[in-house]
């Protein structure tokens, strides 16, 4: 799949920082040592319904991960899927009486502009998981001659039990594991699973739904995990430096994934963090399509507002931290907006190289956006208050707003 274009990145005075983040395996801060090629896997959407202000977020911390790591001069593979075959996008295409193809491609075409308009870094590769079915089957026999995986009904299911590692991920307990499995696209209440947990594979063709060839496997499709194992597999590798998305794929989606993964290949750990966004909310519930209670980025830019504005309402909130969307939200980022805006428009002003180091450091330190953004209110502040004679200090504000911060001045 094509992905959306690259905004540019302005290179910065100075050094930039290595990059300090919260990992949910370990359950502490991990400072990261990426080498020259950092690799990050994010997980996409699935494209059964608008871009909202939950996934802008999530997609927000981790474009925050490589604006940090760009500024070191590292490269970034980046890598994330789209999950465009999956039980709630068939079943909502069904409730709609639409084509699920075309309702995919439609969500992933407006997924993709909402994600220009916010200045997101597009992924190096950005694939469908219809696509990834070729990779995935040679992954699922592999699974099942080792031994990992069995047959029930015609469906393949992963045994949890075959990794000495599972659970390291989110750390749950069993009581714990069931219940979010039950929520989260698992059927632990299935009979003749050897687990309850056991995630499926392959899912045997049923009637009515689209199925692929799977060799030995039977016609089909794939499971949810295998999907963004085999991709990342397929393009990072093993022992990638970021596994990323919000905190309700910590359990099941990562766990799972990461013993697939560290089954098949023998290594552990699959990625060297666990990186998970809160959850924003609307109306006291966290924002879910299957709830409906939603702001539609596509929306948003529909009414006039600017996307510049949406990013830092974004911002605003530490990545780690779940908050609550209301109008004020908005209001306070479209007046920050303005206050930056008026404070860059003239040629000169306070001294800006403080501002860019601390912007940094903030950065660095568990992506902490919302100390970012107060560095910044001040520098603005100071001039509006009383202004400055540094010549182009308003130019490197500007570029290092949009560099660290992905806002467009
Ligand atoms: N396709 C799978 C991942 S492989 C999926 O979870 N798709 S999704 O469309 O449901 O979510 C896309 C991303 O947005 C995920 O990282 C998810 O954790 C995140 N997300 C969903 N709702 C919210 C929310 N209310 N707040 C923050 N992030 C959210
Ligand atoms: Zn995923």
């Amino acid at each position: 799949m094509h992905a959306w274009p690259a905004s540019e990145v302005p290179a910065l005075p100075g050094q930039g920082r290595d990059l300090r983040i919260h990992d949910t395996a370990t359950g502490g801060l991990v400072t990261l040592d990426p080498g020259p090629v950092a690799r990050i896997y994010v997980c996409g959407i699935t494209p059964y319904d608008a871009t909202h202000l939950g996934h802008a977020a999530t997609y927000n911390a981790f474009d925050l991960v490589q604006r940090v790591w760009l500024d070191t001069k590292r490269q970034v593979h980046y890598v994330q899927n789209v999950t465009d075959v999956d039980d709630p996008l068939l079943e909502r295409a069904e409730r709609d009486n639409v084509d699920w193809v075309a309702l995919a491609e439609k969500e992933t075409a407006l997924f993709r502009e909402d994600m220009t308009a916010l200045r997101m870094l597009p992924p190096r590769h950005y694939i469908g998981a219809v696509e990834a079915i070729p990779g995935i089957v040679p992954l699922v026999e592999r699974l099942r001659e080792a031994g990992a995986a069995y047959e029930l009904d015609g469906d393949i299911y992963f045994s949890v039990e075959s990794d000495p590692h599972f659970g390291q991920v989110s750390h749950l307990d069993a009581a714990a594991m069931r219940l979010l499995s039950a929520e989260r696209g698992g059927d632990p209440d299935r009979p003749g699973k050897k687990n309850p947990l056991d995630p499926m594979l392959w899912m045997a063709a049923r009637p009515g739904e689209p199925s692929w060839d799977g060799g030995s496997l039977g016609r089909g499709r794939p499971g949810w995990h295998i999907e963004c194992v085999a991709i990342a597999l397929d393009h990072l590798g093993m022992g990638f430096d970021v596994q990323g998305g919000g905190s309700d794929l910590a359990f099941p989606h990562h766990e799972m994934g990461a013993s697939h993964a560290q089954v098949l290949t023998g290594e552990f750990p699959m990625a060297k963090a666990y990186v998970h966004a809160g959850m924003v909310a609307l109306h006291g519930e966290k924002m879910s399509k299957s709830k409906g209670n939603l702001v539609f980025v596509s929306q948003l830019r529909r009414d006039g507002v600017d996307p510049a504005a949406v990013r830092l309402a974004l911002l605003a909130h530490h990545y780690r931290a779940d908050w609550e969307y209301t109008d004020d939200v908005l209001r306070d980022a479209v007046a920050r907006l303005d206050r930056w805006r008026a404070a860059v428009s003239r040629p000169d002003g306070p001294p800006a190289e403080a501002l860019v180091e601390e912007i940094r450091d903030a950065l660095a330190n568990d992506l902490d956006a919302p100390t970012a953004l107060a560095a910044v209110d001040r520098w603005a502040a100071a001039q509006q208050e009383h202004g400055g004679t540094d010549i182009g200090a308003p130019g490197v504000v500007s570029r290092a707003v949009d560099a660290l911060l992905g806002v467009a001045l």
